[in-house]
Formats: structure tokens, sequence, C-alpha cells
């Protein structure tokens, strides 16, 4: 295996043996066999509607449920990349035949699988997986390596919010188009750098795009974000935990759970479900229990009731809560009970309502309230406000600090730097990098909360939205000439798509950590450098005074 796709990878340079989010190195190379496989499908798409072939949505849906399978702490079920490689290939196989121009196919669109029994099947798959053909060190030469890796790690991310979308009946081919003539383009070795480049930053477009569309589909499905107070301590009731990033999951779980005196509460990035009108009004969607994603191990042991992950971000469970642990949609994990259902279609979660019956009511871990809510229009219609703050100088500088929270220690960074910012500075926040200062008392100026939370990780499209209209308010030309500064935390990849479509939005000087991705070589690193100014941290101190200057 070699896997960098994550910033916990080993050493930030690559995990070879097993991985540090706990995928062995046969999920590893199966993950990639599916990649790999997902590729092939894609060019045969790619040639077909080329030849003026239909693609059916269902072939959409499945190229893009297969990048989000792979996408860090997603899915750790052998038996599911099985079926999905199998399922990919028969599907290439049946769009093969409609191609009139069957000639220069790759090795990835030709590649199939033995028609004798399962276990050859199984056998074979495995075999591919683990040869020199499959997976990052496929590709040779580094920057190509770092270029086709930086892109794919982009489509994954943004397969995840296409997935949501379509979840809630929204659907825009042309980011299912894009995202298959990428992938295809990626096994081609006539590409040049420059034509990666151009990629990269097409595929930044359509993260907008992506983000855009999914920012349609729930606000008319769930109406605004409004500032809303979240409740962080637990009633008396058993409760279901939701994780992940699911809201229509989460939205069928609040029908089904209706009346049956179960408490629901959210988890990590679940958390801004509390923000929508049509959500936070079941009276029974009780709070948000827990932190990020990565101190689940302690807290879902304490919670309790049945847990559901809805998305990525499954930290492998502990025994004693294991049987607790459900996923849904691309999430799996082995030994876990999984729930059935079309992306969008209805899901009956009733074993899990029936095991939540049987659960004491969760264990206390804090108590009070955080505030949230703050995605575009809730911001847009504080507008007088903030751009009055920003005029009497009450507010001298934001400060973007969305992305992920993660294990390393060295994200206490994050902490600190919160704490150090100057009072008459605020923090726009989006994704689970918020945990690292949302429970510390901030205050407000004139009445803005100094931590301003739009959300989702996806959600960031907000804070794009909100510096356009600041720019505009400001009549400036560019809008780098803004009073804000971006601090962004990644993890995985649906933060490589964010920091993508941020560069594609023309946003500069992006400070990016707490390392940079091991899959920038060195060169690839320099363009960003370069072009960009994308930087890395240092320690709070020096940061401080490179953004606010020394006293
Ligand atoms: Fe991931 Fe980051 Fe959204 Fe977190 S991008 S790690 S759980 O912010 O959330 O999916
Ligand atoms: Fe390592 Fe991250 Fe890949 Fe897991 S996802 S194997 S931690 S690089």
């Amino acid at each position: 295996m070699f896997c960098f796709q994550c910033q916990e990878t080993a050493g930030n340079k690559g995990c070879t043996l097993n991985g540090v989010c706990g995928k062995t190195a046969a999920l590893a190379n199966m993950q990639d066999l599916l990649i790999y496989v997902s590729k092939g499908l894609s060019e045969v798409t790619t040639k077909l509607r080329l030849e003026g072939g239909n693609i059916s949505s269902e072939v959409n849906h499945y190229i893009t449920l297969n990048l989000f399978t792979t996408i860090t702490n997603a899915n750790f079920d052998d038996e599911v990349f099985y079926q999905r490689v199998k399922e990919t290939l028969a599907m290439k196989e049946n769009l093969i035949n409609q191609l009139n121009n069957k000639e220069n196919l790759s090795e990835a669109a030709l590649w199939t699988l033995p028609v004798d029994s399962t276990k050859d099947e199984i056998e074979s798959m495995i075999a591919k997986s683990n040869s020199d053909e499959v997976g990052v060190l496929a590709t040779k030469e580094e920057d190509v390596r770092s270029l086709r890796e930086l892109i794919t790690y982009g489509l994954k991310g943004l397969s995840a919010y296409v997935k949501h979308a379509n979840a809630l009946g929204y659907d825009e081919e042309a980011i299912a188009i894009f995202m298959q003539e990428t992938l295809a383009k990626l096994l081609d070795d006539t590409l040049t750098i420059d034509e990666l480049i151009a990629l990269t930053m097409e595929t930044g477009k359509f993260g907008v795009d992506g983000m855009a569309l999914l920012d349609k589909a729930n606000t008319t499905t769930y109406g605004n974000p409004e500032i809303t107070k979240v409740n962080i301590g637990v009633g008396t009731n058993p409760g279901i935990l939701v994780s992940g990033h699911d809201l229509s999951d989460l939205e069928q779980l609040l029908i089904q759970t209706e009346g049956t005196g179960i408490d629901v509460y959210t988890h990590s990035e679940m958390l801004p479900a509390h923000y929508y009108p049509n959500l936070k009004k079941f009276k029974h969607l009780k709070g948000n229990y827990g932190n990020a994603w990565w101190k689940q191990n302690e807290e879902f042991e304490k919670f309790n009731g049945p847990i559901l992950m809805t998305t990525n971000c499954i930290v492998p469970p502990r025994a004693s809560y294991k049987d607790r642990l459900y996923t849904t949609g691309a999430a799996g994990y082995v030994g876990c009970q999984h729930i059935d259902g079309e992306s969008g279609s209805k899901k009956d979660f009733s074993v899990i309502i029936k095991h939540a019956l049987q659960c004491e009511a969760p264990v206390e871990i804090e108590t009070g309230e955080i505030i949230g809510g703050f995605a575009h229009a809730q911001v847009l219609a504080l507008a007088d406000a903030v751009v009055g703050a920003v005029k009497s100088g009450a507010i001298k500088k934001f400060v973007v600090m969305a992305g992920c929270d993660g294990r390393a220690k060295s994200r206490n960074y994050y902490t600190d730097f919160a704490k150090a910012l100057p009072n008459d500075t605020v923090i726009l926040t989006a994704g689970c990098a918020k945990y690292k200062y949302n429970k510390l008392d901030l205050g407000d100026i004139g009445g803005i909360p100094r931590v301003l939370d739009a959300g989702q990780c996806n959600d960031s499209y907000s804070l794009a939205l909100i510096a356009l209209k600041l720019k505009e308010v400001f009549e400036l030309s560019d809008i780098n000439e803004l009073p804000i500064i971006y601090n962004i935390a990644w993890y995985e990849q649906k933060a490589v798509i964010v920091l993508l479509s941020l560069l594609y939005l023309g946003v500069k000087n992006i400070h990016l950590g707490p390392t940079l991705p091991a899959f920038l070589s060195p060169n690839v690193a320099n363009v960003l450098v370069n072009n960009f100014g994308i930087a890395g941290i240092q320690t709070v101190e020096e940061d401080m005074d490179l953004f606010f200057g020394k006293d």
C-alpha cells in the first residue's frame, strides 16, 4: 500500500504498512483498485458521450459514490469494495459494448474479471490491487503524480458534496461529466504539467459549483440557517447520536423517532443541522454531543445509545460500543450493521430505534450552549451591523479558520491562535475545525459573536459568498484587498476541494496547517506558493506578528 491522501499520513510522507486511520494494506489497495476501475469506467462514459451516447444518472451517481467511499475514514469494509469493483466493471462492460470505436482504450478501461466463480473474482481483484499498475505509485514522475493525486483528492471531496445534493434530489449533470472526463484524463500519459495545473484549477471551479449545488439543496429543503443556540448537555431519555454530514439521513431519523420518547443528538459535523429551520423544528432534536470526529472513542462509549455514522470520519470502534455503531450511505465498518437504502431513498431505521429503547440515557460530558447558524443568508441579514462595525473600526479583521480538526497535538495551535487573536477580530468558520475554539468564551463585538460558524465543511462556500459580498459593499476590485486572513486547517479530501475552490475564486495567501499535504511535491508546492501565496503555519507568536505586526 501507499497512501498519503490525508493530513495524518505516516511521517507526513505516506502510510505504507497500514493506515494511521486504521485502514489495512489490503483495504488501501482495494480502495485504489476501485479508483482505478472508476477511471476505466469514466474513460468509457467520456468516449460514449463524444459519440453522442447517453449515460444514465445511475452510472453518474455510482461513480460519484465510488469516489466518496474511498475518502479517509469513510468505509473500512472490504466486502463493500469487492462489490463496488465488481459492479463498476459490469457497468463498464455494458457501456463498452455500446462504443463504436473501441480503439486505444487504456488498460484500466480494458481490465475485466474472470467469469468462473466469486472466489476467483476476489482473488483476481486482490492480485490486481497489489500490482504496480494500480495505486499512487503507478505514476512514476513525482510532479505528475502529485498533480494527479491533488486532482483525485479534489474529486473525492467534490463527490461527497454532490452525493449529499443528490440525496435531496438535486443534480447537475455538468459536474458528473467533468468528474468523469477528469478521471479519464488522469489515465492519459500525454497530459503535460501545465495541462494538469489547468485541470487542477478547473477542479476548483467545479468545487464551487458542487458546493453551490449542495447549498441550494440544503437551503431549499431545510430553509436558510439562522442564528441558533445549541444545547451541549443531555436529557433523561435514551438517545440516538447521528454523525457525519448527511442531513437527509438525519431528517428521516427524526421523522421515524417522533413520539417514541427517544432524543436525537448530533455529533461533530452534524452540529450545523440545528441551524436549519426545517430540522430544528423537531423538538426531540435535543442537542449536540461531544466534539470533533477524533474524540469519538471516549465519547461514543459514554453516549450509551446507538450511533449512526452517515458519512466519513469513523474511528475504528472500541469493543465496548461496536454493537451500537451503525453505518449508512458511503460509510461502512466490518461488524457494524449497515442500514441500506439508495441515495435519497427512504431508509428504515427501525432497528436503531428498537436498540435505542433498550439503552440508558447518555452520560452528560459537558453542559451549556454553543451558538451558530452564520451561513450566508444570516450574515447578509446582519450586513448593516457587520459593515458598520468594520467602518467604525470595531472589527479590524476577519480570520477564516475553516477546515478540519484531527488528533495531532500540533493542532492545539488553533486553540492558542484563537485565544491570542486581538479582541477586534472575528473568526469565520466551517467544518469540524471549529471544535478547537467554539467552546471558548471569546465574547462578541457589539452583539456580533467573535466566532461565526457557517456550518459544515461545504459551507465554506458561505464564507466565500460573504467575502464576495463584502468586496462589493466596500467597492474593492480584488477579494484580497479585504481585511481577511485565511488560516485553514485540513485533514481529508473534502478540505482539498474547499482549498481548490478558494484558489479558483482568487483567494491568495491562504495559510494551511498543521502541515502542508505530503502529496504536494516540492515543485507543485512551489507553484502554489508562487502563484497563490500558499504558506504553512509557524508558532502562534510568529503568526500573530506576521498577521498583526509586532507591538
Ligand atoms: Fe472532513 Fe474536515 Fe467535513 Fe470534518 S473536511 S474532517 S469531520 O471538517 O468535516 O468532512
Ligand atoms: Fe494513511 Fe490517511 Fe491514507 Fe489512512 S487515509 S492510510 S491515515 S494517508
